[in-house]
């Protein structure tokens, strides 16, 4: 056992770069029967104690709620989340049952919901499926499969078209190579005139040789081909995308260019697109906040602050209000 996490331990050292920045962390003291009462009693209470239920789920890891969500449906022989549902509403609901699934559960229901009824959430589907690793997007596969019975390579396929649906389609099928210790200057120089010569160089776009450099190589070695590539192109790898595609295609190229390049960024200018102007995007608001909350948020924050000028938690109290703006700060802790 000890080998077996010493090994895994390892691994997460070389390639979860990202997963180190989490904003919820492991409660200290933690008593899940505890929990479980004062929740019980909080939903019990006239009116619905949601401060309690806030305090309590927004700072538990997802593995802690689960422990209280046992402990809550062995004591009041209800489960939990459905008392959830009937105690809470509207966007302090959302985060609230949000926080009780899983980061790839919660991913896969997104994925779902922007593809359902009728039309699709293109900007929804893009910001999923070109910034999650490859690792959690076969997670998702698998997941979204087990949740509605349904195959996500044809759920994609069937509620996209053209170039569009091929990259998603390229995304989803999980070519990417692992990071390797090796750096290969030859391939990152290739790949990078590949890039050029399929693009800026020539007349019309070579998509093809786009999508799969793009898909099946490594984050790293992306990074250092889009360097590369300004050695042949006049244009950077997201100003050739400008130049030479239009519409959702550029949309997602650009979103997979930028979060190879800077995922926290990325995610940063999302949450400031969320709090622009009066009010807030309250979708977008908590699927970031709640999706990376145990992944980079801490991150996130820093990169939010450098681009604004303005802090996350700042932004956060002057976009919204009441309940969920209480749940929202409590996930993104005090500044830093
Ligand atoms: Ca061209």
């Amino acid at each position: 056992m000890a080998l077996v996490s010493e090994f895994l331990g390892q691994l997460s050292l070389n390639i979860g770069t990202e997963s180190k920045y989490p904003t919820v962390v492991p409660a200290l003291d933690f008593d899940p029967d505890r929990d479980a009462s004062r929740i019980e009693t909080a939903i019990k209470t006239k009116g619905v104690d949601e401060q309690t239920i806030i305090d309590i789920l927004t700072k538990r890891t997802y593995s802690q709620r689960r422990e209280i969500a046992f402990a809550y449906e062995k004591r009041a022989k209800k489960d939990m989340i459905t008392a959830l549902k009937g105690a809470l509403s509207g966007s302090l609901e959302a985060v609230i049952l949000g926080l009780m699934k899983s980061p790839v559960q919660y991913d896969a229901s997104v994925i779902r919901g922007s593809i359902q009824g009728l039309g699709t959430d293109e900007d929804t589907l893009i910001e999923l499926l070109c910034s999650r690793s490859n690792t959690e997007l076969m997670e998702i596969k698998s997941v979204y499969k087990e949740l509605f019975k349904k195959d996500l390579e044809k759920d994609v396929a069937g509620d996209t078209s053209g170039n569009f649906a091929k990259l998603l389609l390229a995304l989803v099928q999980t070519k990417r190579a692992e990071p390797s210790a090796i750096v290969d200057f030859e391939k990152i120089d290739s790949d990078a005139r590949a890039l050029y010569e399929a693009g800026v160089k020539r007349k019309g776009t070579d998509v093809n040789t786009w999508i799969s450099i793009m898909s099946e190589r490594s984050v790293p070695h992306l990074r250092k081909v889009f360097e590369r590539y300004r050695s042949y192109s006049p244009y950077d790898m997201q100003e050739s995308i400008v130049k030479e595609v239009k519409g959702d295609l550029q949309n997602a190229f650009l979103v997979l260019v930028r979060c190879i390049e800077n995922k926290q960024q990325y995610f940063a200018t999302r949450l400031q697109e969320a709090m622009k102007g009066k009010g807030a995007k309250e979708k977008m608001l908590t699927r970031v906040i709640v999706s990376r909350c145990e992944v980079d948020l801490k991150k996130i924050c820093a990169e939010f602050k450098a681009n604004s000028g303005q802090s996350l938690q700042q932004a956060i109290t002057e976009h919204t209000k009441g309940d969920y703006q209480k749940a929202l700060l409590s996930i993104c802790g005090p500044e830093q």
